[in-house]
C-alpha cells in the first residue's frame, strides 16, 4: 500500500494529536484524583437488602442537621419508603441499584445522579422551599421505565 506524502504528515498529525489529547485527560485526572461523581463506594448487588444502610431504607435523622435518605432503585421503581425529609437541612441521599442503571432525579433541584449496581451513589442536598417533589428515572432502564417515579416531601 501505498501512502501520499501529505497523507503520511495528516495521519502523523492526527495520531500524535490523539496521544497528547488521551495524555491530557489521563495524567490530569489521575492528579487531581478524579473519580466517577457520587463516590467511589462498592457494593455487592446481590447483598444490597443485606447491607447497610439498604437493609432498611428510607430516612434516617444522623444528627441535628443532618438526614441521610436510603433508597434502593429497581426495575421499575423505588424502594424509599415514607420520603419526608425537613427544608434547610443537609440531606445525605445514598442511592443504589440492585439490576440496571437508573438514575435518581428530583425534579426542580440539583440532584441528578447515576445510580449503577455495585455502587453506593451519594449527594447532598439542602431543600430550601418545601413541598412535594417528583422523583424520577432518567436513564432508560426497560420496558416499564416510563413509571418509574417517586415522590419526596419536603416540610
Ligand atoms: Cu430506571
Amino acid at each position: 500500500m501505498h501512502f501520499h506524502k501529505y497523507e503520511k504528515i495528516w495521519l502523523s498529525f492526527g495520531i500524535v494529536s490523539l496521544i497528547v489529547f488521551l495524555s491530557v485527560v489521563g495524567v490530569s485526572a489521575f492528579s487531581q484524583n478524579h473519580t466517577p461523581s457520587g463516590g467511589m463506594d462498592t457494593i455487592d448487588p446481590e447483598k444490597v437488602n443485606e447491607t447497610a444502610p439498604f437493609d432498611n431504607p428510607g430516612v434516617t435523622q444522623l444528627d441535628e442537621d443532618t438526614y441521610q435518605v436510603a433508597i434502593v432503585a429497581l426495575a421499575f421503581g423505588y424502594n424509599a419508603p415514607d420520603l419526608r425529609v425537613p427544608a434547610g437541612k443537609e440531606i445525605i441521599f445514598k442511592v443504589t441499584s440492585t439490576d440496571v442503571v437508573h438514575s435518581f432525579t428530583i425534579d426542580n433541584t440539583k440532584v441528578n445522579m447515576m445510580v449503577v449496581p455495585g455502587r453506593v451513589t451519594t449527594k447532598s442536598y439542602t431543600f430550601d422551599e418545601p413541598g412535594k417533589y417528583l422523583i424520577l428515572c432518567n436513564e432508560y432502564c426497560g420496558t416499564g421505565h416510563h413509571m418509574m417515579s417517586a415522590e419526596i416531601e419536603v416540610y
